[in-house]
């Protein structure tokens, strides 16, 4: 019998002994967490100048941008809970299937969900940090919360020691990723990859699958098609929630 689809997801999820999961801002989308390409998505919004959102330059002649319009996600991503993709993926990490998750997001599902094993390639807001002189300010530091505080406050956060500009550790448009070799080192192993919810059109994401060893198989999640899908062993363009329903894992 020839599997295909849900079925062959299955059987290769089954076979595997090293998988490695590539995410994106789609998993998250059902926890209330707009993306930027989907059809509700940042970028199909005209009060806010999405691609200057996330600009590094743009962010250091003029922070107020980001902290008056970043107020409004910081507060969904306090709200959001995992959703059952973030689940399913926890999951597959107790069933010692699941080795790894590269994500691109920055909402901290993931580690919600109680996953061990995560490189967040774009960052996240467990640290801020002076773009002057470089003072950490860390989640567990008084100082944390005065800062959040003021982001919440649409104000823009000062450095106390040297008054310059506070930026969230996450990665914007012109910075470097984080832990990228990691990431690579991670995807060598991996006989199974699953991307989910992601366009695979941001750098590296959009070349990440390309590093799969010979012989493993990519598998694709995703509403919208994707550069990658025509490599893909299984492609399904659904909405992760009903996939994973499908799969009955959780
Ligand atoms: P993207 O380019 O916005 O792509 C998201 C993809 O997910 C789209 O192709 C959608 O079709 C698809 N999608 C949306 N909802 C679902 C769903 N329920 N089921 C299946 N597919 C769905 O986002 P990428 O992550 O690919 O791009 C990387 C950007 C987005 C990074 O810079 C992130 O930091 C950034 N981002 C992150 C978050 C977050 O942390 N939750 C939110 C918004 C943007």
């Amino acid at each position: 019998m020839i599997l295909q689809g849900i079925d062959l997801l299955m059987d290769l999820i089954m076979k595997s002994k090293y998988i490695v999961s590539l995410t994106g801002a789609g998993i998250s989308t059902s926890a209330g967490i707009p993306d930027f390409r989907g059809p509700n998505g940042l970028y199909s919004r005209t009060d806010i100048p999405s691609d200057r959102l996330f600009d590094i330059d743009y962010f250091k002649s003029n922070p107020s941008l980001f902290y008056n319009h970043f107020a409004e996600l910081a507060e969904l991503f306090d709200k959001a809970v995992p959703t059952n993709g973030h689940l399913f993926l926890k999951k597959l990490e107790t069933l010692g299937k699941l080795k790894t998750i590269i994500t691109q997001n920055i909402d901290g599902l993931h580690k919600k969900a109680g996953n061990s094993n995560i490189i967040e390639l774009h960052g996240n807001f467990e640290k801020y940090y002076c773009i002057e002189c470089n003072n950490e300010v860390l989640s567990d530091d008084p100082q944390y919360k005065i800062i959040a505080k003021a982001m919440k406050n649409k104000r823009i956060p000062k450095c106390r020691k040297c008054g310059g500009i506070m930026k969230p550790n996450v990665v914007f448009f012109g910075e470097y990723v984080r832990d990228l070799e990691k990431a690579l080192t991670e995807i060598q192993k991996a006989d199974l990859m699953i991307t989910m919810g992601t366009s695979l059109t941001v750098y590296p994401a959009s070349t990440l699958p390309s590093y799969l060893p010979d012989g493993s198989k990519l598998v694709i999640i995703n509403e919208m098609e994707t550069p990658f899908d025509s490599k893909a062993k299984v492609v399904l363009h659904e909405d992760i929630e009903k996939v994973v329903d499908k799969l009955k894992l959780i």
